[in-house]
Order: C-alpha cells, then sequence, then structure tokens
C-alpha cells in the first residue's frame, strides 16, 4: 500500500508522535465498535446504559452488559493493528497512544505509553469506599463491596468528567505532537474528539485512518481510507524501510 511522501517525511522528520484510537480498532478483533452497523449501541442506547443515572436505577441490567462486554472482551485477541501501534511507541523521540477504548487490548498488546481516557472495564471500584475488584464478588446478582457499597465498572460513563490528570497530558500531547494519526474512531464523542483538532490547530501533521469518513475528515491533513489492521503495520513497515 502506497503512503503520501508528507505522511512518509512527518513521520521521518518528526520527534513527538500522537496516535488516538476508538473502538475501530478493536473490530478486527471481533469487538463490535458503538456506532457501526453491528455496533453494540444499536441493541442498546448509549443513554440508556452508559451512564451513571441509569446504572443507579437499573444496576442489574447495565452490568449484565458490561458483564457480557467483559466476557466478550477476555476471549478475543490484539489485532496486527494493535501489535503495529505497539511498535510505533519506541521509534520516536516521545510518543502517546491516547486510546478512548476500555477493552484493555493496547495493554495486552504490549503498549506502554497508553492514556487511557475512558477507564477499564476489567477494573470495578465501591462507590462508597473507592476499593478496587478485579472480580467483584457478586451476591443476589449485584456485585457488593465488603462495606456494604455497591461496585461499579472503572469506566468513564457518559456525563462524567474524565481523570484531569489524563486528559490534561493528552491535550499536552496533542499540542506539542509534530504528527498525530487519528486511528478507527468516529471522533463524536468529546472530550476526546477535540484532540485532533488540537493538533492540527498546535500545527501537528493530522492523519485520519478508517474505513469511513467522519466529520474531521474534511479539516484533516490525511484521510487514509482502510482498516487498521491493515493500514498500520504497512505503515510501520514503510517506516523501517530505509
Ligand atoms: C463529559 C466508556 C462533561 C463507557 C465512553 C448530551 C448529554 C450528555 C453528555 C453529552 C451530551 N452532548 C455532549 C456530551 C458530552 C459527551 C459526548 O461527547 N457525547 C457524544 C455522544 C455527543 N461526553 C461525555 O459525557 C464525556 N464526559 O463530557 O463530561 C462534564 C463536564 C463538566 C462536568 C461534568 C461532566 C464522557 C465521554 C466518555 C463516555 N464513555 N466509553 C463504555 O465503554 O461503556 S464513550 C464510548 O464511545 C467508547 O469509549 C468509545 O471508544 C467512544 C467513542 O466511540 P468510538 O471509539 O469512536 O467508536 P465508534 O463506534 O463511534 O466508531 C468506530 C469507528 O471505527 C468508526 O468511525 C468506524 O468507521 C471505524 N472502524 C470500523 N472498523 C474499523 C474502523 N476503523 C479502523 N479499522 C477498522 N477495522
Ligand atoms: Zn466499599
Amino acid at each position: 500500500m502506497e503512503f503520501s511522501d508528507d505522511l512518509i517525511e512527518a513521520l521521518k522528520m518528526a520527534k513527538r508522535v500522537v496516535v488516538l484510537t476508538g473502538a475501530g480498532v478493536s473490530a478486527e478483533s471481533g469487538v463490535p465498535t458503538f456506532r457501526g452497523p453491528d455496533g453494540i449501541w444499536k441493541k442498546f442506547k448509549a443513554e440508556d446504559l452508559a451512564t451513571l443515572d441509569s446504572f443507579m436505577a437499573r444496576p442489574e441490567l447495565v452490568w449484565e452488559w458490561y458483564n457480557w462486554r467483559r466476557d466478550l472482551m477476555s476471549n478475543v485477541k490484539p489485532n496486527p493493528g494493535h501489535m503495529a501501534i505497539t511498535e510505533m511507541e519506541v521509534m520516536f523521540l516521545s510518543f502517546w497512544l491516547v486510546t478512548q477504548n476500555v477493552d484493555g487490548l493496547h495493554q495486552r498488546a504490549g503498549s506502554k505509553k497508553v492514556l487511557p481516557l475512558h477507564g477499564n472495564i476489567f477494573d470495578s471500584y465501591c462507590m462508597e469506599c473507592g476499593k478496587y475488584y478485579a472480580d467483584p464478588p457478586f451476591k443476589d446478582g449485584l456485585p457488593r463491596c465488603s462495606c456494604g457499597g455497591l461496585i461499579r465498572p472503572d469506566v468513564v460513563w457518559f456525563g462524567e468528567q474524565l481523570d484531569p490528570e489524563l486528559i490534561t497530558k493528552a491535550f499536552d500531547a496533542a499540542e506539542k505532537a509534530q504528527v498525530f494519526l487519528s486511528v478507527g474512531t468516529s471522533a463524536v464523542v468529546m472530550p476526546a474528539a477535540s484532540l485532533p483538532v488540537v493538533a492540527k490547530r498546535s500545527g501537528a501533521y493530522v492523519v485520519e485512518i478508517n474505513p469511513e469518513r467522519t466529520e474531521l475528515s474534511d479539516m484533516l491533513d490525511e484521510f487514509i481510507e482502510g482498516k487498521s489492521g491493515e493500514v498500520m503495520p504497512e505503515l510501520v513497515k514503510r517506516l523501517k524501510a530505509k
């Protein structure tokens, strides 16, 4: 596959690179995206499940959904797209992977420089005392802490603030990046979706990699139509070639 000279030149010169990923990079691992044709929001609606209000109203239903996703995600593995992004980590003086994904596949692919903006579906914590549980103890259909508090998944729900340290680091990285790749995200969820815009405004060469165009495509430097599991390994291979 061919890449533009602009992109290759920019990456060869770049000291600081940021990659933003969304559910699309896990699609080829068999994890359904949110808003795609087989999107998991189709069967359920985001506002019905990924919000604190719905959890307080129907904790069993929300836990049923998260347990379904945890089971699904524990039976899949990182795909070549994840592996290629892990390889990129050591190719630049400074590299950050900002992910919206909660499936832990980047971490399982060996990525270390990860900012998991929306949390991790395999972690849970007690809403009363904050105690963390890898596998929460379920009793009569709900996970309860030893203190009696209700345990929730360690993910950021709609309407909830992101971890201030994580989001500050992510914006700082986007502002300083010379190249910013937005991979496999529909770029609709804020504040993550503003990172490519911030990078562009700060002078980075911003490229989107996605089988479909998004609302951001027209304002970025390049749109590469393709699957991350195919494009990313090709890009890394091209970068390693002298
Ligand atoms: C905040 C964790 C504010 C949970 C997620 C109205 C009401 C309430 C809130 C809002 C509102 N309007 C705006 C908001 C803010 C809201 C928001 O942005 N809503 C959107 C929908 C408009 N944001 C928030 O609420 C955030 N918090 O703003 O707080 C605040 C301020 C002050 C004080 C208090 C509060 C919190 C957002 C985090 C929500 N949590 N996930 C869970 O997962 O269960 S978001 C969820 O969407 C996932 O994290 C997911 O990653 C993320 C983004 O979606 P994508 O990753 O892009 O996935 P999607 O399916 O959309 O797209 C997949 C893409 O992949 C597609 O483009 C497809 O073409 C492509 N693709 C497919 N196959 C491939 C591929 N690409 C490459 N290769 C392939 N093979
Ligand atoms: Zn507790």
